[in-house]
């Protein structure tokens, strides 16, 4: 018998990162815009690793999607890792992200996905989120062709180069945008009304890709640039203030377009606008010890206590971070590697994934019953739990 020499799941990850990028530009020309803004600042900078780094964001509706979900990405060697509890900024969602965990896997394709499970349990109407579970109900993310070579993957140790081809394009297509909704037009408009994200979550067939995320170097030049290109960009970079030590995350984000829809109504199908697809650009830092985690949630909630305009209290409140690398290791607050470089940031914060997700969203705090996080619930739908990231940081010092 020949030897089975399967398809590594890294280069898996890789091509179905690349297949994504491309379906994406051709889909959101502004995202376009932006990875060729992005390409120009990464060109003075000289790091490989940028050109290919990017994250996607998508919301899945039930937990059996989500158990789904994390099975797919195993088979391309991403990892949920910490647990993000956006109920205490008023989302009825809670958040991983999937991620290579080696620095050899990051090597070979530096792909992320940030991944929300809908929380029915926080929607204030009784009616509505029977409703929405009810739409739900027997919703499967997963064509049978994926699933099929899901379960071939599984049960082999991995697939053979036209299955594992295939795997990465129908992996593609599950977060493909859907110019078809799956409810119909008066249940959109009551889920629109009492709650975007709800709407969002709930009337498609499955979980389009609401946005992606280069890697860029510099992100105030980009930020610059975006809006010299014409691109209506957030008004704040979410994280930390600019620094000569860049540390964690920094986001911005150019606001969702509307795009037809059809529904179907009484007499046949009608299209309206929904708004959901944007593009991201984030700039990574150190990663933090926890002492160091600790003292940036201090910082970021000192500057929401201030009065003053967004830029100038971040930059008064993070005064108290050391802002030079010897200081900040020998204070114990960002990992560094054996050859003495501080460890790059991998994951996200769940304060700027809220900005991020607001960005989008009208405010409607009322149709939300405020709450704690329930990781276990998490955990117990997924059906694994999620990595603690400073264990990861701490083994790749
Ligand atoms: C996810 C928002 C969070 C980030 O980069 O922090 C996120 C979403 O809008 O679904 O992607
Ligand atoms: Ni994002």
């Amino acid at each position: 018998m020949p030897a089975f020499n399967p398809v590594p799941s890294d280069h898996i990850r890789a091509e179905f990162s690349a297949a994504l990028s491309r379906l994406y530009r051709e889909e959101v020309p502004a995202y376009g815009t932006l990875l060729d803004i992005v390409a120009d600042i990464n060109g003075e900078a000289h790091d490989p690793r940028l050109g290919s780094e990017r994250h996607g964001a998508i919301r899945l509706g039930q937990a059996s999607e989500l158990a789904d979900i994390a099975r797919l990405f195993g088979a391309m060697g991403m990892e949920p890792v910490g647990y993000y509890d956006l109920g205490v900024a008023g989302l009825p969602v809670h958040s991983t992200a999937f991620r290579p965990i080696t620095e050899d896997a990051f090597a070979v394709s530096p792909f992320r996905m940030f991944t929300s499970l809908l929380r029915l349990e926080m929607i204030r109407n009784e009616d509505l989120r029977e409703t929405a579970r009810e739409a739900l109900r027997g919703r499967d993310v997963l064509p049978e062709r994926t699933r099929e070579l899901l379960e071939k993957s599984e049960s082999d140790g991995g697939l053979r180069d036209s299955d594992a081809h295939d795997f990465a394009h129908g992996a593609v297509a599950v977060f493909a945008w859907r110019p078809r909704a799956r409810v119909d037009l008066s249940l959109y408009r009551q889920l629109l009304d009492t709650h975007p994200l709800i709407a969002d979550i709930v009337s498609f067939a499955g979980p389009h890709m609401n946005h992606l995320t280069p890697r860029v170097a510099d992100i105030d030049a980009a930020q610059v640039a975006m809006r010299d290109s014409g691109l209506e960009a957030k008004e704040i970079i979410e994280g930390p203030p600019a620094r000569r030590c860049p540390i964690l995350l920094r986001q911005t984000a150019f606001r969702a377009l509307s795009e037809p829809v059809s529904f179907k109504t009484a007499d046949g199908w009608e299209k309206a606008d929904h708004t959901a697809r944007f593009g991201e650009i984030e700039q990574r830092g150190a990663a933090l010890t926890p002492k160091g985690r600790a003292l940036y949630d201090q910082c970021l909630a000192e500057a929401k206590q201030s009065e003053r305009e967004h830029d100038r209290a971040m930059s008064d409140a993070f005064a108290a971070f050391p802002d030079d690398w010897n200081v900040m290791r020998d204070d114990g607050l960002a990992y560094f590697g054996a050859d003495g470089a501080p460890l790059t940031y991998e994951d996200f914060l769940p304060v700027s994934a809220a900005g991020i997700f607001r960005s989008n969203l009208r405010q409607s705090d009322t149709a939300v019953i405020a709450g704690e996080g329930d990781q276990a619930e998490f955990e117990a739908a997924m059906g694994k739990p999620v990595r603690d990231m400073f264990a990861l940081y701490t083994a790749a010092r």
